[in-house]
């Protein structure tokens, strides 16, 4: 028998390298041409940009034959279809993920080598799509990745950005931000579909009008009407032919618009200003939300979106033949935090005004096609827009609101007769504001939070008095990240690894086969290779720094890495205030010993946002400080690296040994930075917040992770009872009295800005209190790195425990618990 398997075996392999072989050589010919037809020139003379181009647009050819095959196959089966609405998709670069995908990567690698030629220097070459700020728009893109890797019908609608997210330069250590003009050599994965453009409406008048039979008319006069083109871009399938779509929006001038002819001048001018207007809509991510206009244009955003993908949904379905009535069967539309939250009020408009139907059917409808995420409990993040904003631009869809809530309204009166409290906690519009929280739960099926503390906490607290008034609708779904970027992709040596020990690539497509990892975790060979594995990350990691930062590390120095985007509630000021804390005592305690630690942090700050920039000022004086201290001797050594995004991420995240996530308790809703560390073997050291708890779980307590600070009840206590005081912390710990008054002592130059947020603004998120506990688990981590056996389990206990965080695992439970969409083979 084992004669005849080892033969079988040795087929199959030579099956599999003719295969190969037939592959690159199919490879070669199409690269070759692409080559000559982009550019009209020898492969030779090409520069590296256009080398990039040519391998995306090889790649663009075996992708398109399945978008095709997927989108024929969609029609015919008239399968129920997902659209994932989110504001932000914060794809990162692609072509690395679409090979990968496709499962072309090795072959073109073994091409382009034929030619000298680098893949890897390729990638390089690609601009991070940068369509998004944080988590919720990188969760959007691991979903979509997931969607096609599970073969489930699921697309993307968003913005096409003309400018992403700022990029962040350091300059003298502050935080300065250039535009990001990520669309100027070109996108390569878009496609522009002018044919399927959509009119969507602003401004204007709407009322309804008595007719001479007695019944009302909706009329809609003068609105100003703006064209939304789709760029679309493929979502490739892992290994599966599916192959989704990311639609990407962008405003553009009416197709009659013309401002040549005769003209007066007030025309003339008018047709400026509108084509200025235009224009403006698609150009910023985030558009300044310090001025009234500035919102004013993201409401402009959101709505635009919006009703251009709801319409184009509405159209297709209807031009595949299906039947209207059947709608919320056939469509489940997701609604990524509130921003697309509109999307209540345009189907209803849709199916009310255009299709004719009864408001009634309409209102089912729309209730069983539309569910909703909330990430964040942050009251800044929960948008309200003042009636006189909105009304006057989307006056029919404000006429929606406006009746969705009478009605509603109506039922939370019957439920609570006499009760005006309640109906003010539940009313979509109070006091003058548009909830658009509120209209996305009255609106929908489903509302989800992301960890299940965070879960909690919107049935206790944030949307208590929704949760009381339909607990059903509840319900959690933990993050996840796709491990095939984020860990076959950022760590292919620690990805072969697992393989060769685990004996099988099964875990590639069934992530929690991960545990089977569990079985060699204190199998010292397997360990060695690991430790292996993290110190050529670092010395990555530390190639990164050296050319970008000027400055050596070590990698033979724990890697504690801190990046995300910068918030108070993050609390990076209490990371960086405990490294002043372990410089104080190098210098005062001769006894001290310090384990050499590299302490790197990353992230951007919004522009308005003084406290945050203040904390990226503080954490490069502080680096400028103690990096260049003889007396230190390089025990420390603190990195701030610019620009962060997810093209860093994936340098970064592997190289850590440490994960900072220390968020105070029940402000992160779940986070994913954490869990992508996790799946490269970094111990985590945080707070029982968001989904660290379930991390903890994960790794079976807390030998594996090292916990400390308040708890969520704690904190919101604290909150409730307003019992805690900064001052009195201030006043009676030295240790914290030490180290933050060196905020303004001179040491690190003067941060009074810091000190009156701490002391005197009474510390709203806990940083002086949690500190103690903070420099404790420190000491204890510090502890458990010096034995290199343990820290090493540690770090496969994290691995193989870590594959029930793949997105894989959370779109499957949102498609068979909220969507109830199932997979659709692509043959
Ligand atoms: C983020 C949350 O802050 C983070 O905890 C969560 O992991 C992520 O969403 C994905 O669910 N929220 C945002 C935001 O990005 O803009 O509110």
């Amino acid at each position: 028998k084992g004669v005849f398997f080892l033969a079988k075996e040795k087929k199959e392999k030579k099956q599999r390298s003719r295969e190969f072989e037939q592959l690159k050589e199919g490879l070669k010919l199409r690269f070759v041409n692409t080559a000559h037809i982009m550019w009209g020139r020898e492969l030779n003379e090409l520069t590296m940009n256009e080398i990039y181009q040519t391998v995306a647009a090889t790649a663009k050819q075996y992708i398109s034959d399945n978008w095709i095959k997927t989108n024929k196959t969609y029609a015919e089966r008239q399968e129920k279809q997902i659209y994932y609405f989110s504001i932000e998709f914060l794809m990162g670069r692609l072509l690395k993920s679409n090979l990968i995908n496709l499962g072309i990567e090795e072959a073109v690698r073994e091409v382009l080598d034929d030619f000298h030629l680098e893949l890897s220097r390729t990638y390089e070459e690609e601009p991070d799509a940068g369509l998004g700020n944080g988590g919720l728009g990188r969760l959007a893109a691991c979903f979509i990745d997931s969607m096609a890797a599970h073969r489930l019908p699921g697309h993307g609608c968003s913005i096409r950005y003309q400018y992403g997210l700022f990029e962040q330069k350091i300059i003298n250590g502050n935080q300065v931000e250039i535009p990001d003009n990520w669309l100027k050599d070109g996108f390569a994965w878009e496609y522009r579909k002018p044919d399927k453009a959509i009119d969507v409406k602003f401004n204007g008048n709407a009322y309804m009008k008595k007719m001479d039979d007695g019944s009302l008319k909706l009329v809609y006069e003068n609105p100003m009407i703006v064209m939304a083109v789709p760029y679309d871009v493929p979502i490739v399938g892992y290994h599966n032919n599916t192959v989704n779509t990311l639609r990407l929006w962008n405003a553009e001038v009416n197709r009659d618009f013309s401002d040549y002819g005769m003209l007066t001048q007030e025309q003339m001018r008018q047709k400026q200003d509108y084509r200025t207007f235009v224009e403006s809509i698609t150009r910023y991510l985030y558009p300044d939300d310090s001025t009234y206009d500035g919102r004013r244009m993201r409401l402009i955003q959101e709505y635009f979106m919006t009703s251009a993908g709801v319409q184009s949904i509405v159209r297709h379905y209807k031009k595949s033949g299906m039947d209207i009535h059947a709608f919320a069967q056939k469509v489940a539309i997701h609604i990524n935090d509130t921003h697309p939250a509109v999307a209540v009020a345009e189907l209803m408009r849709i199916l009310v005004d255009e299709e004719n139907l009864g408001w009634e059917e309409a209102w089912n409808i729309t209730r069983n096609t539309i569910a909703y995420t909330n990430h964040t409990i942050m009251p800044e993040a929960l948008e309200k827009w003042p009636v006189d904003m909105f009304r006057p631009l989307l006056p029919r869809i404000y006429m929606i609101i406006d009746e969705i809530n009478r009605r509603h309204l109506e039922e939370v009166r019957a439920r609570y007769p006499h009760h005006e409290e309640k109906v003010h906690a539940l009313s979509i519009i109070q006091d003058g504001m548009v909830h658009m929280a509120r209209l996305a739960i009255v609106g929908g099926h489903s509302v989800n939070g992301v960890a299940a503390i965070h879960t909690e906490i919107l049935k206790t607290t944030t949307l208590h008095d929704f949760y009381e008034y339909n607990p059903k609708m509840f319900n959690n779904k933990t993050n996840g990240i796709t491990h095939r970027r984020w860990l076959m992709g950022a760590n292919p040596e620690l990805d072969v690894l697992i393989t060769s020990t685990i004996g099988s690539r099964r875990w590639h497509r069934h992530p929690e086969q991960l545990d089977l990892l569990n079985d060699y975790v204190e199998d010292k060979p397997f360990l060695a290779e690991l430790g292996k594995i993290k110190h050529l990350r670092k010395e990555a990691l530390a190639a990164y720094i050296r050319e970008h930062n000027h400055m050596e590390v070590d990698p033979d120095s724990l890697f504690d890495i801190q990046v995300k985007r910068i918030h108070s509630y993050k609390r990076q000021l209490m990371n960086v205030l405990h490294i002043m804390y372990q410089y104080h005592r190098i210098r005062t305690d001769r006894s001290f010993d310090m384990l050499p630690t590299t302490y790197i942090f990353g992230g951007k700050a919004a522009p308005g946002y003084y406290i945050a920039k203040e904390t990226i000022r503080l954490i490069n004086a502080v680096a400028d400080r103690i990096n260049n201290d003889p007396l230190v001797k390089g025990r420390i050594k603190v990195v701030f690296i610019e620009n962060f995004g997810v093209s860093i991420g994936e340098i970064v995240y592997p190289a850590a040994d440490v994960s900072e996530q220390i968020s105070t308790a029940s402000k992160e809703a779940s986070g994913t930075g954490n869990m992508k560390f996790m799946m490269n073997g970094a111990i985590t050291l945080g707070t029982l917040d968001g989904a660290n708890v379930e991390i903890r779980d994960a790794v079976g307590g807390d030998e594996h992770c090292v916990i400390f600070g308040l708890k969520a009840e704690e904190v919101l206590n604290y909150y409730a009872t307003g019992t805690y005081s900064a001052w009195a912390e201030y006043n009676t710990n030295e240790r914290v009295r030490t180290v933050v008054n060196q905020l303004t002592d001179g040491t690190f130059g003067n941060f009074q800005s810091l000190f009156d947020y701490l002391v005197h603004a009474n510390d709203e998120f806990f940083i002086l209190k949690d500190f103690d506990a903070y420099a404790a688990a420190h000491e204890e981590i510090m502890r458990r790195y010096r034995d290199r056996y343990h820290w090493l389990k540690s770090s496969a206990v994290n691995i193989a425990n870590s594959g029930r965080f793949s997105s894989d695992r959370t779109i499957d439970e949102y498609a068979s618990e909220i969507w109830q969409v199932k997979p659709v083979v692509i043959s």
